[in-house]
């Protein structure tokens, strides 16, 4: 046999990946939603683990959590005015806590005052706009007695002795069943799903070569059950074929499109507004839009998309810092989503003047310079000179003059086919006619 028919989990050409892939390499902008028992705490959704809160303790939010303000539906209309084409609902967090129906637990949202499958209600005010949709499920489960302990654990100990003490009676094997059942309903009772993010294995932790998560079999499931969907790189399979569809670089900026042996890999860095993914009432360290609107720019410039995460209220409302960020966003997308949207890394030729990054569209075959630090009189624009037909403002297609001495930066006559546009990233007030 050879060896990589063993490492195979599904059969499909290149061809057919890109296709499969492709409305969400054209989206480029979507919403991560952490949402669970820990907002409740507003400290963190590591909050059970930093501060090694008991089950018993940490069983107050469960009996207490009613989000009587949860409105999917404007949460959907606030995701789609942002101009973010898909969405990524934590099902479970870490804290083992599910958010939806599942027959496998009593730990569920069945089972708090607000008693109504959150999921559900979330897939389908989110489809009716029109976004794609996508489940978040944490392969780490502090809840769940047969989970291994070990240092990312609330319970954690500092022997090897007290690890074994507190491992005592706990089977892996029984967890491994009932992560596979869950991820089952999650893909089963929702109808179609476009994403499944599992977050995250590390394989060895039971053992050298131990089949931690059932991984494998765990991902055939689910490609079996949802053949169109896509699923993230957390299961640490990447050299299985089918075994992951992107890459998740958190929280940081790429420095370049990442590759594997030399070939661009799909990718999507998820980041926060603040210093948390669950709501963190009093952590203040929000970026500003610039920043968040350069993170988006700067991804598709990479060829790669952006999961900006939203962490509500245990009442089920979006911060007002989080609105009125996703508004500010929702504005400059009015009027620059065309060089967003099915756009990526411009062609090698091009490179970006300072303080600029460039997207570029191939269908259309228009590059998008954006300007970072705007107004300025004039930029440079080494190496355009004859590879663009024509120059435009974006916001308002208004004509850029070309080709004068020193404030020169791009040559005017040229026949090459090459449209140019240029747009502030720093919106000019214009009005909609
Ligand atoms: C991490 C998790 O531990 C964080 O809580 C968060 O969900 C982030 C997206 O992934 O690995």
């Amino acid at each position: 046999q050879p060896c990589f028919s063993q490492k195979k989990i599904w059969d499909e050409t290149a061809a057919q990946k890109e296709e499969r892939m492709s409305w969400w390499t054209e989206s480029r902008f979507g919403m991560f939603i952490h949402w669970g028992l820990y907002a409740q705490a507003a400290r963190h959704e590591w909050v059970k683990k930093r501060e090694r809160i008991s089950d018993e303790e940490y069983k107050k939010y469960f009996e207490i959590f009613e989000p009587d303000l949860f409105n999917p539906k404007e949460w959907a209309k606030k995701a789609k005015a942002a101009g973010m084409k898909y969405a990524v609902i934590t099902a479970k967090h870490h804290e083992g806590f599910s958010m939806f129906d599942s027959e496998y637990t009593e730990y569920d949202i069945m089972n708090t005052p607000y008693g109504k499958d959150i999921l559900k209600e979330w897939v389908d005010a989110f489809r009716a706009e029109g976004l794609g949709i996508g489940f978040y499920y944490s392969l780490i489960d502090w809840h769940h007695p047969d989970f291994t302990i070990d240092s990312r654990h609330p319970q954690s100990a500092k022997t090897q002795e007290e690890y074994d003490e507190l491992n005592k009676g706990r089977d892996m094997g029984i967890y491994r069943e009932y992560l596979k059942n869950q991820v089952r309903e999650l893909l089963t009772n929702y109808g179609e799903v476009d994403v499944l993010w599992l977050d995250f294995s590390y394989p060895g932790k039971f053992g050298k070569g131990k089949d931690d998560w059932g991984s494998v079999e765990l991902l055939k499931m689910v490609r079996e059950l949802q053949p169109g969907i896509l699923v993230n790189d957390r299961l640490d399979l990447k050299d299985y074929e089918g075994g992951w569809d992107f890459t998740t670089p958190e929280q940081f900026k790429v420095e370049k499109w990442p590759e594997i042996d030399g070939e661009k890999i799909p990718w999507e860095t998820c980041q926060t507004f603040s210093g948390s993914w669950g709501y963190y009432r009093d952590e203040h360290t929000w970026k500003d839009n610039k920043q968040l609107l350069v993170l988006l720019i700067e991804s598709v410039s990479k060829g790669g998309n952006i999961l900006l995460n939203v962490g509500p209220t245990a009442r089920g409302t979006f911060d007002y810092r989080a609105d009125e960020a996703l508004e500010e966003m929702g504005e400059w997308m009015k009027f620059n989503s065309r060089s967003i949207y099915g756009c990526t890394q411009a062609p090698d030729e091009f490179e970006a003047p300072a303080n600029t990054l460039l997207t570029y569209n191939p269908t259309t075959n228009r590059l998008y310079v954006h300007l970072l630090d705007y107004p300025m009189k004039n930029f440079l624009m080494k190496g355009f000179a004859d590879k663009i037909r024509y120059a435009q403002f974006l916001h308002d297609a208004s004509e850029i003059k070309m080709g004068k001495p020193h404030g020169a930066w791009i040559k005017q006559e040229t026949d090459e086919s090459d449209i140019n546009l240029l747009l502030p990233i720093n919106k000019p007030k214009v009005e909609i006619p």
